[in-house]
């Protein structure tokens, strides 16, 4: 892809025809851009960059930390081969979401829930992230401390593609 080069006002531009990510189209393209949509300073969004390890079914990271309440980016990678997502639930609830998941295999529309279980459990979740794709996925932490669960909720792969968000102060 060509460089593209937008200047401070293009993006508070882009930002504000788009505030609070609600438009999911054009937050992926913005993503591919690399353009922070959020319009917060840099300095109060803490940035994750995480990843899937080729064909082993597996996130880089096994925990990472985050503040109660604060703003979080989280850069999910997909170099695998197949499909992924990545899905933050309340803690605890690893495996009840996981295999809400699984059960969704059977479901026609499955893929296009992203195969993520409609559960109030479901904190936060990407859509499902295609090979060699990205998506940024933002939210702000739990005001709770705690450990929160993140899983992979594509069918068959939570009980090992799981990870812990450690929320402390
Ligand atoms: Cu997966």
């Amino acid at each position: 892809m060509k460089d593209i080069k937008l200047t401070e006002a293009d993006k508070k531009f882009l930002a504000s025809i788009n505030a609070g990510n609600a438009n999911e189209r054009l937050s992926r393209l913005m993503t591919a851009w690399g353009i922070a949509v959020d319009g917060q300073a840099a300095a109060d969004v803490k940035r994750i960059k995480i990843g899937t390890i080729k064909e082993a079914m597996k996130f880089t990271l096994k925990e990472f930390t985050v503040q109660p309440g604060q703003s979080i980016e989280i850069i999910f990678e997909n170099p695998d081969a197949m499909q992924h997502n990545m899905v933050i639930t309340k803690p605890g609830m690893l495996e009840k979401v996981g295999r809400a998941g699984d059960a969704m295999m059977k479901d026609t529309k499955g893929a296009d829930k992203n195969y993520v279980p409609a559960l109030a459990e479901v904190l936060f979740s990407t859509p499902l992230v295609n090979p060699g794709q990205n998506y940024t996925l933002r939210f702000k932490a739990p005001a709770n401390t705690g450990d929160y669960p993140f899983v992979c909720t594509f069918p068959g792969h939570w009980s090992i593609m799981n990870g812990v968000m450690k929320v402390r102060n």
